[in-house]
């Protein structure tokens, strides 16, 4: 029994951090991929800060334009800020250690 609870508390841990950080257009707030909405994130916002789609170095910027308008601005900063302090990933393998541990 307390194998089947930790596997479905598990699963639900999974299955939430995979929902988080994303936006309804699928794009990932987690701009730096370290798992976690951060300082880290927001200063990567700001070094974009003001590139448009009219940049020519846009494929460099455009990770950052979190609602697709062609632009890094307050938008995606707010994007940003609604999503502060989201975890959008557990490490697996971390995961099955403690599992293993503990059955
Ligand atoms: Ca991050
Ligand atoms: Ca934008």
């Amino acid at each position: 029994m307390k194998q089947l609870i930790l596997t479905i508390l598990i699963t639900l841990m999974l299955a939430q951090a995979t929902q988080a950080c994303l936006l309804q257009n699928g794009k990932s707030v987690d701009l730096n991929n370290d798992g976690i909405i951060d300082i880290t994130d927001a200063s990567n916002l700001i070094l974009h800060w003001g590139a448009s789609s009219l940049s020519v170095d846009w494929n460099n910027h455009k990770f950052a334009d979190l609602n697709n308008d062609g632009i890094i601005d307050i938008t995606d900063a707010s994007n940003l800020i609604l999503h502060w302090g989201e975890v959008c990933s557990l490490d697996r393998r971390f995961l099955a250690r403690v599992i293993s541990s503990i059955i």
